[in-house]
């Protein structure tokens, strides 16, 4: 079975929980873009009645293409559901985020949200954090940036694409984060990083999928 189905799963089990009038935040990548495509069938079969808000300009452009009627995050103070994705996840429902470079939309739109659904396939379960943690940076800091990462044992990598909102995309490797709260903390205090894929209270819900179908836990 592909991966690809895996995803699909924990995306249409989680757009179960979407009811008539939910605002819903709508997460970024292939995992999010099932759940995208399952509202939009929803709208077009059940008559469902929601309105929707993008965690990146991709997914505000995909969520139109499916039917979903997209309001601008800007305006919003709170929605009543986000279902997003996520890179790896451990037991604890602590995320890295960010692989495809909207985790500062997106952890915006997950603090904002009334609950937040994380949506997976097996392979994302991990016992510790470990893959490269990307973060956002104000181009005028990336020098500084880079040095406070390496001072705290990380490895910065840029990309060589940048954000939605046009800010360097630099993946930091740490090897396996011993104490996420700490790493989280000192970064949260570097001017000009502007924010991290480290999630580690936003989420209250998962549902992983495998070959053998799709599990929720809370
Ligand atoms: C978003 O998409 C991200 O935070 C995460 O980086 C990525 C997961 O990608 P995919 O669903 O394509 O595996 O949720």
């Amino acid at each position: 079975m592909m991966i690809g189905d895996s995803k699909k799963k924990a995306a249409e089990a989680a757009i179960a929980e979407v009811t008539d009038d939910m605002l819903v935040g709508l997460g970024t990548g292939s995992t999010a873009a099932f759940a995208i495509a399952g509202l939009g069938r929803r709208i077009r079969e059940e008559g469902l009645r929601i309105t929707a808000a993008g965690t990146s300009l991709a997914t505000e452009a995909a969520a139109r293409a499916a039917g979903i009627p997209v309001l601008a995050f800007d305006d919003l103070a709170a929605v009543d559901l986000c279902i997003d994705g996520a890179d790896e996840i451990d037991p604890a429902f602590r995320a890295i985020k960010g692989g495809g470079g909207a985790m500062l939309r997106e952890k915006i739109v997950a603090s904002a949200a009334r609950r937040m659904i994380c949506i997976v396939d097996a392979s994302k379960q991990v016992p510790q954090l470990i893959r490269p943690l990307p973060i956002e940076v104000l181009p005028f800091a990336h020098a500084f940036v880079a040095r406070e990462i390496r001072a705290l044992g990380g490895e910065p990598v840029a990309r060589p694409t940048l954000s939605d909102q046009h800010n360097l995309l630099i993946d930091c490797d740490f090897g396996p984060i011993g104490d996420p709260q700490a790493l989280a903390r000192i970064l949260d205090m570097i001017p000009g990083l502007l924010g991290h894929g480290l999630f580690l209270s936003e989420i209250d819900t998962i549902y992983v999928g495998d070959e053998a179908g799709v599990e929720r836990h809370e």
